[in-house]
């Protein structure tokens, strides 16, 4: 059963009635532009069939109640809280997720009330993969639906503007300093294709994305590692581009005209530079990686994507001995590109393989991790999957 499907089941099972409604967010998978969202740069990503759903019907107790379906089909409640009483350190654990959600439309002036949520999910957890911007994003779509201002909808907030809220959230209630990447994707992306954004615009274009029509797949490689310091290691990369950015004298690394990076590279302390030539080089990327897929050059992507890797690894250092375990084992057995995905330190790589290739490339990362005493990974296929919505 599907998400949505069971969220609905349970919530019925529960309360003994069906729910108001059942809306749903996807998990994605970033394809190139890592660590630019934050420095008002590009991105270029796809929504996963994976998805978190919500079910949920209003209370009358103004209390914001939230239980999560586990796989072995048992509830986990959290404590119900008055939304009134909701505020930043006041909730901590995963309940602030959805929480902090309920917190910042009500900052924006969203008419939120006490409300009964449960939740199912298949977005692999720790993975990398956004499941928790799934969450916040599913959230958001429910809390907005029973406050009758259901997305889409004469006169509803934007998608666009959804997706602030839902960075605020996770900014200022549950504490990191995430830029805007998972939840535009989460929110926007559409079925087919990857999502252009230019995170300093707003603006968004849906690029067609059919690697299948070039016998192509993209195969995510879930390395099924996570290391302690990934939160610290974020914060730190962020506040060193922002103080980059401010001895450059300009806004953002955006600004940095990568003909004259040399120049500017020059005028930083050592320990800035990499940042520096990653957060520019990227953008290049991602801008070389979309004019390929516009242009039906696929053949030119898989490479762009390994150059990602190895300015991730070397110098941004956000990767780990199993993300480059992954990468260099995919392209050893065949693949045309692969680098890590999402923020780093453990979680996923996706590697561009060609199909008839498939097989040897699952195998040979398989055996790779078996000899390096790793645990085995997760790994699936996956093409772009719509974005969040409404089930029923
Ligand atoms: C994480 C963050 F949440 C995103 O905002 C983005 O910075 C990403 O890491 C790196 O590109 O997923």
């Amino acid at each position: 059963m599907r998400p949505g499907q069971r969220a609905a089941a349970a919530f019925a099972a529960a309360h003994g009635h069906a729910p108001v409604g059942v809306w749903s967010a996807p998990g994605r998978v970033n394809l190139i532009g890592e660590h630019t969202d934050y420095n008002d740069g590009f991105v270029l990503p796809f929504a996963l069939p994976n998805r978190v759903a919500v079910a949920a019907e209003p209370r009358s107790d103004g209390r914001l109640s939230v239980a999560s379906l586990g796989d072995d089909g048992r509830l986990h409640r959290t404590e119900p809280v008055a939304v009134s009483d909701l505020g930043p350190g006041r909730v901590t654990g995963w309940a602030a997720y959805p929480m902090g959600v309920a917190w910042a439309l009500r900052t924006a002036g969203v008419p939120v009330g006490g409300v009964e949520l449960l939740i199912a999910s298949d977005v692999p957890a720790g993975a990398g993969l956004s499941s928790s911007h799934a969450l916040q994003c599913a959230v958001a779509l429910a809390l907005l639906g029973l406050a009758g201002r259901e997305v889409g909808a004469e006169g509803a907030p934007g998608r666009p503007e959804v997706a602030r809220w839902v960075q605020r959230s996770e900014n200022d209630f549950v504490g990191a300093p995430t830029g805007l990447l998972d939840q535009t994707a989460s929110l926007c992306c559409t079925a087919a294709h990857v999502l252009f954004f230019d995170v300093r615009s707003g603006c968004g274009e849906q690029i067609p994305f059919d690697v299948a029509a070039d016998e192509m797949a993209v195969l995510v490689i879930d390395t099924r590692a996570s290391h302690s310091h990934s939160e610290s290691g974020y914060a730190d990369r962020r506040r060193g581009c922002e103080h980059a950015a401010e001895l450059l004298g300009v806004p953002a690394l955006r600004d940095i005209d990568p003909a004259g990076v040399d120049e500017a590279l020059g005028r930083l302390p050592a320990e800035l530079r990499p940042l520096v030539r990653h957060a520019v080089t990227e953008n290049e990327r991602v801008l070389r990686t979309v004019a390929a897929l516009r242009a039906g050059r696929l053949d030119e992507v898989g490479p762009l994507l390994t150059g990602s890797h190895t300015s991730l690894r070397d110098d941004y250092r956000v990767s780990c001995p199993e993300l480059d375990l992954a990468v260099d084992s995919a392209l050893a057995a065949g693949a045309a590109g692969a680098r890590m995905t999402g923020g780093g330190f453990g979680g996923s790589a996706i590697a561009l393989v060609p199909t008839a290739g498939l097989a040897s490339v699952e195998r040979a990362v398989a055996v790779a991790f078996a000899e390096r005493g790793y645990g085995a990974p997760r790994l699936f296929t996956v093409v772009p999957a719509a974005g969040a919505g409404r089930e029923e």
